[in-house]
């Protein structure tokens, strides 16, 4: 497996899960402004989308978006308990958490670090992340992890998510629970080497 990321970007969530799971992986680093992975190819040619994060299977395929590739990475790896298995009433809670961390935060983040968005635009997105955060605050009174007492994908997905709050001054300290738990997070081993050989410890 081959993992096509940027520095800290949404790629570091598949990251994190495949060292949670402890598989033996490649990173290519992607120059996302010019298209490029750090190898000379046209990171065009490899994921059309343009985007980070693509893996790039055993089988030389191609998969793309992160709630997909932690759905793979956790259904290949069973033993991790990264997510439960289909029937499981607990995987439906993980996949709702994951919806709302790609459609209710990560996506709101985007206009808070596009040089194009207007002030107007950049602040609108704050207050919506604000909103999203608040829940995910009274969430976290009920556990150590997002949906419950065991670390899962959506708990990937999360810490990286959070950790953008620090790149655009989101001060953390009006949720007590999150504070705890982005601690907590930057803990873990697998964070802690995923955070290493991003740059980024
Ligand atoms: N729908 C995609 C969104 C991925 C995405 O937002 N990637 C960002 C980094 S977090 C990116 O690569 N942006 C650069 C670009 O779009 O050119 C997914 O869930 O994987």
């Amino acid at each position: 497996m081959k993992l096509f990321y940027a520095p800290g970007a949404c790629s570091m969530a598949v990251h994190i899960a495949m060292n949670e799971v402890g598989i033996n992986y490649a990173l290519e680093k992607v120059d996302l402004g010019e298209k490029t992975t750090e190898s000379g190819d046209n990171y065009l040619d490899i994921n059309p989308k343009g985007y980070v994060p693509c893996v790039q299977l055993d089988n030389g395929e191609y998969l793309t978006e992160v709630a997909t590739l932690l759905q793979y990475i956790a259904d290949h790896n069973p033993d991790s308990n990264l997510i439960p298995p289909v029937g499981d009433s607990g995987r439906y809670r993980v996949l709702e958490m994951m919806n709302y961390i790609s459609t209710e935060l990560h996506k709101n983040f985007g206009p808070m670090f596009n040089p194009a968005s207007s002030d107007e635009q950049r602040q609108a997105a704050q207050d919506m992340v604000t909103m999203r955060l608040g829940l995910i605050d009274q969430q976290l009174a009920n556990g150590a992890y997002i949906t419950g007492e065991q670390f899962t994908i959506a708990d990937a997905y999360l810490t990286t998510v959070l950790g953008w709050t620090q790149f655009v001054n989101m001060d953390l300290s009006p949720w007590p629970n999150i504070g705890a738990y982005v601690g907590r997070m930057m803990a873990r081993p697998a964070v802690q080497a995923t955070m290493k050989a991003e740059g980024l410890a």
